[in-house]
C-alpha cells in the first residue's frame, strides 16, 4: 500500500521534470510563464507592476517545494513543535527577503536584467504587509525568520486582517488615517487553503448534561464564523527549512468582517482556529493527550492570545472529557509568555460582562482557574487580603475584569521579559507578587532583530563590504563573526570604504526626502533620526524641544561663530494612534517648527528637520542605513526593550540613548565611549518624580517650551496642553530633568562627528559588537531554555 503510494509519487515527481531550477534561464522561462498564465498579460508587454508579480509567481513556486519538503520533514520526524501565538506581525514586503534567503538574488536579478527589467525596480512595486503596530509586531517577524534559518520545527500563527495599519497622511501637520486596502493588488506570499477550515463558535449559553452518569458542561453558541487558513511560507537563510507562517480569515458570508468586529471576538477567533488546527495535527499521531506538552510548545506573544489557556482547558475537559485534574497538569506545562510592557498602565484588562456574553464557557473555566488559585494562594501566604485581591485574576470594582496577565502569570510555566531591566521591573514592580510567590517562572530574553533583512535585504552594500573584510559571508548565519571587524576598526582602507557605503545611502535617502517633502538636505550634515510610535515615553518631544534650541542658539550666534556649528539634518517619523491627542500634537509640532526653521534664511543647511510621513517596515529599511545618529530617548523605565536601536547599530549608525531597556546592554557590549548616553537612570526616575519639578527646571527648557507657549511657531492656543504636559507637576516623563544631560549628549555627538575618523571608527565598531542583538541568539535562549524544542532540519 505504502510502497505503491510511493510509486506513484515518484512517477508524478518525474512529471514535474524535478525541483525548478535556479540558472538565469530557468528562471526567465518560469517568469515568462507566469506572464502568460498567472498575470495573464498579452504576451508579452507588461510593466514593472506585471514584471513583480510574475517574479514574484516565480518564487513563490520556490518556496512552496521547500515548505512541502520542510513539512514533509516534520512529520516524519514529529518532533516538538513550537506554535508561536502572535495577534501582530509587521512582516513588510516579502520579495527581496525571499529571493535572498533562497540565495537566488543574482540569478534573479540577471534573468530580469535579460527581459528588459531591474530587480530593484521590481522590488519596490510590493506594497507592505502591515498586520499590525509597532515593536512587537515587528519582532514577531524578526522571530519568524530566525526560527526558519535556525531549522526550529515552528509554526506561526496569526490574523489575516482585511486592512492593514492605517496609513499615516499629513495635511497642513495635522495626521490622518486612511484604510491600508493591502490586498487590492493580490498578494502572492500567500497561499489560501480552502480546505483547512474551521467553525468558530460565539454567545449562547452553558447548559449541563448527564452521560453515563458524569455531568458534563455543553456551550450551545449563538453564532458560528468560518476561519479559512492563508498560508505564508518564511525561507530560512542558508537551509531547505521553509516554515509556515498560517493567517486565519473570517470566510466573507456577507456579515463577518473580523477586521472589523471587537478586539475579543478577534482574539478567540484566531485562538479557536489555531487550537483546532494544532490539536488536528497532534491527534493525526498521537491518541493520548498525556504527551501533548511532549510535543507541543505554545508561546503567548504578550496577552493577546492569552485566552488560548481557558480555550484548552475547555477542550480537554467538556470536548475530550479529561478531568479537571488532568487537563489543569497538561495546561501548565504547555504555556509560555513573553510579556512587552514596563507599564502596569499597559497591562490587558477585559470587563467580565463582555467575556460572559461573547464566550461564556470560558468565563466559567477563568472563574474555576481563578478559584483554585485563589484557595491554593490562601494556603501559601494567608489571609494577606489586599495582595490576595491584586494577585487575583478577577478586578473586583464597579466593571469587574479579568486581568488577562494574572492569568497568563498563573497558567503558564515561564514568563519572560525582553531585557535585563525590563525583568528587574517586572521582579521588583508590575509582578513582585508574583514574583516573589514563584521566582523560578521569571526569565528574560534580551530581544533582538534579524541580520537579514537588517543589513542583507536592506543595506546590500554594507553587506558586501562586511563580507570582503570578514572573508566570508558566515555572519549572516552566525553574527558573531561580526565581531571580526573589530580588528580593522581603524583601518584606513575600510574606513575609506565604510564612509563611501554610508555617504550613497545617506544620498539615496536624501533624494527620497526630498521627493517627499520638497526639502532639499546636504549628505554632509549629520542625519540624526528618531524613527517609532509617537509616544510621551518615547519622548519625541524632547527631540522636537532640543531641536528649537538648536535653533535658538544659531539665531543668537556671531555670525562668525556660524562656521563652527556641525550641520544637521534632524529626521523624525512615526504614526500616532488615532485617538492619542497628545501624540498627535507632537506631530503638528514637528511640522509648525520645521516650517520655520527650513525656510529661515539665516540657517540654511546649518539645521534641517523633516517629518517623514508614513512610517512603515520599508520607510525603515531605507532611512536606517542612510542615519549617522538616532535617538532612543524614552525616559528610563519605561521601554521594555526597544528593537529600532538594534537596526540602527548593525548598520554602523550611532546611538544617542537613555539607559532604558535593551540600551542598557548595548552600552555593555559597545561601550559608553561608543554612544551618547544621557538622563536619568531607572533606579533615579522615581525620587525625581516625588522630589517634583517646578523650581528647579533648566532655564533653557523653560525658554524653548516659553517659544512654543507664546507662538513662536504659531498655533499658539494649539499647543498649550502639550506644554502643559511637560511643565510643573505635569512633566511625568521628566523632560525638564533630562534636558541638560540631553544637550551634552548632542553636543559630544557634534564633536564626534567633526572628527570623522573618530566617528569612523565608532560606527565600524557599532556594528561589529551588534552580533548579540540577532533575533537568532534570542531564539536559541528561546528554545533552550523556554520551550525545549531542537533544531529539525530538512535534507536537501
Ligand atoms: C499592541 C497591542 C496591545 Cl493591546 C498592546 C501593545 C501593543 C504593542 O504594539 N506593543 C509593543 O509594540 N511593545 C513593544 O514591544 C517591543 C518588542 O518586545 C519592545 O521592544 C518595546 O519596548 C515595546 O514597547
Amino acid at each position: 500500500e505504502s510502497g505503491e503510494r510511493r510509486a506513484k509519487a515518484e512517477r508524478m515527481f518525474g512529471l514535474m521534470d524535478g525541483f525548478l531550477k535556479n540558472d538565469p534561464l530557468s528562471l526567465q522561462k518560469d517568469i515568462l510563464h507566469h506572464v502568460e498564465y498567472t498575470v495573464a498579460r498579452s504576451r508579452f508587454s507588461f510593466d514593472d507592476f506585471e514584471a513583480y508579480q510574475a517574479l514574484s509567481h516565480s518564487v513563490r513556486d520556490r518556496l512552496i517545494e521547500r515548505w512541502h519538503d520542510t513539512h514533509q520533514y516534520f512529520k516524519r520526524k514529529d518532533p516538538k513543535r513550537l506554535y508561536f501565538l502572535s495577534l501582530e506581525y509587521l512582516m513588510g514586503r516579502s520579495l527581496s527577503n525571499s529571493v535572498i534567503n533562497l540565495g537566488i538574488k543574482d540569478q534573479c536579478a540577471d534573468a530580469l536584467r535579460q527581459l528588459g527589467f531591474e530587480f530593484e525596480v521590481l522590488a519596490e512595486q510590493e506594497g507592505d504587509a502591515a498586520l499590525g503596530n509597532g515593536g512587537l509586531a515587528r519582532l514577531s517577524a524578526c522571530q519568524m525568520d530566525s526560527l526558519a534559518t535556525l531549522d526550529f520545527p515552528a509554526w506561526g500563527y496569526g490574523l489575516r486582517y482585511q486592512y492593514g495599519l492605517f496609513r499615516q497622511v499629513i495635511l497642513d501637520g495635522l495626521q490622518h488615517e486612511q484604510p491600508d486596502y493591502w490586498l487590492n493588488f493580490g498578494n502572492p506570499w500567500e497561499i489560501e487553503r480552502v480546505h483547512v477550515s474551521y467553525a468558530v463558535k460565539f454567545y449562547g449559553t452553558v447548559e449541563e448534561e448527564t452521560l453515563n452518569g458524569e455531568k458534563y458542561k455543553v456551550w450551545v453558541p449563538g453564532e458560528m464564523v468560518e476561519a479559512v487558513a492563508y498560508d505564508n511560507p518564511i525561507p530560512g537563510y542558508g537551509t531547505r527549512n521553509t516554515i509556515n507562517l498560517r493567517l486565519w480569515a473570517a470566510k466573507p458570508s456577507g456579515q463577518y468582517d473580523m477586521g472589523k468586529e471587537l478586539r475579543l471576538k478577534q482574539q478567540y477567533f484566531f485562538v479557536s482556529a489555531s487550537l483546532q488546527d494544532i490539536i488536528r495535527r497532534f491527534k493525526e499521531t498521537h491518541n493520548d493527550f498525556d504527551n501533548f506538552p511532549d510535543k507541543v510548545a505554545l508561546q503567548l506573544n504578550d496577552t493577546l492570545p492569552s485566552l488560548a489557556i481557558a480555550e484548552v482547558m475547555r477542550v480537554l475537559v467538556d470536548e475530550e472529557r479529561l478531568s479537571w485534574e488532568k487537563a489543569w497538569g497538561i495546561v501548565c506545562k504547555l504555556f509560555s509568555f513573553t510579556t512587552h510592557t514596563a507599564q502596569p498602565e499597559g497591562l490587558e484588562k477585559i470587563p467580565v460582562d463582555l467575556i460572559g456574553s461573547l464566550l461564556p464557557r470560558h468565563l466559567q473555566v477563568i472563574y474555576d482557574i481563578n478559584f483554585m488559585f485563589m484557595e491554593e494562594l490562601k494556603r501559601l501566604i494567608g489571609l494577606d487580603y489586599s495582595r490576595l485581591s491584586r494577585m487575583s485574576i478577577v478586578e473586583e470594582g464597579a466593571v469587574k475584569h479579568i486581568r488577562m496577565a494574572n492569568l497568563s502569570i498563573v497558567c503558564c510555566h515561564t514568563v519572560n521579559g525582553v531585557s535585563r531591566v525590563h525583568l528587574e521591573i517586572l521582579k521588583t514592580r508590575v509582578f513582585k507578587d508574583f514574583y516573589d510567590l514563584w521566582p523560578q517562572k521569571f526569565q528574560y530574553k534580551t530581544n533582538g532583530v534579524t541580520q537579514r533583512r537588517w543589513i542583507v535585504v536592506s543595506n546590500p552594500s554594507l553587506c558586501a563590504l562586511i563580507s570582503k573584510w570578514l572573508g566570508t559571508e558566515a555572519w549572516i548565519r552566525d553574527v558573531d563573526l561580526l565581531m571580526g571587524l573589530r580588528e580593522y576598526a581603524t583601518d584606513v582602507n575600510l574606513h575609506q570604504e565604510w564612509k563611501m557605503v554610508r555617504r550613497v545611502n545617506k544620498m539615496r535617502l536624501a533624494e527620497y526626502i526630498e521627493a517627499m517633502s520638497g526639502v532639499k538636505i546636504s549628505v554632509d550634515a549629520m542625519f540624526d533620526v528618531q524613527i517609532k510610535r509617537i509616544h510621551e515615553y518615547k519622548r519625541q518631544l524632547l527631540n522636537i524641544l532640543g531641536i528649537i534650541h538648536r535653533y535658538d542658539c544659531i539665531k543668537n550666534m556671531e555670525k562668525s561663530d556660524r562656521r563652527n556649528v556641525v550641520p544637521r539634518v534632524c529626521i523624525v517619523g512615526g504614526k500616532a494612534a488615532p485617538g492619542y491627542d497628545i501624540a498627535k500634537k507632537i506631530i503638528k509640532l514637528c511640522h509648525a517648527v520645521a516650517e520655520k526653521i527650513n525656510n529661515d534664511p539665516d540657517i540654511g543647511d546649518l539645521l534641517k528637520l523633516v517629518f517623514i510621513p508614513d512610517y512603515n517596515v520599508s520607510v525603515a529599511e531605507l532611512v536606517i542605513p542612510g542615519s549617522d545618529l538616532s535617538q532612543h530617548i524614552s525616559t528610563a523605565g519605561h521601554e521594555a526593550s526597544g528593537t529600532g536601536s538594534m537596526k540602527f547599530l548593525m548598520n554602523g549608525c550611532l546611538l544617542l540613548a537613555t539607559a532604558d531597556g535593551s540600551t542598557v546592554e548595548i552600552i555593555e557590549e559597545i561601550g559608553e565611549d561608543n554612544m551618547f548616553i544621557f538622563g536619568a537612570k531607572v533606579h533615579e526616575v522615581s525620587a525625581l518624580r516625588e522630589k517634583g519639578h517646578a523650581d528647579k527646571v533648566p532655564l533653557q527648557f523653560a525658554r524653548v517650551v516659553r517659544m512654543v507657549r507664546e507662538g513662536y511657531f504659531g498655533f499658539k492656543d494649539y499647543f498649550q496642553s502639550l506644554c502643559d504636559t511637560v511643565e510643573g507637576d505635569g512633566d511625568f516623563f521628566l523632560l525638564g530633568d533630562d534636558f541638560t544631560s540631553y544637550l551634552e549628549a548632542q553636543a559630544a555627538a557634534d564633536r564626534a562627528f567633526v572628527d570623522q575618523e573618530r566617528w569612523t571608527r565608532m560606527s565600524i565598531l557599532c556594528t561589529a559588537g551588534s552580533g548579540r542583538f540577532s533575533s537568532d541568539r534570542t531564539m536559541e535562549e528561546y528554545a533552550e531554555k523556554t520551550w525545549d524544542i531542537e533544531p529539525c532540519k530538512c535534507p536537501i
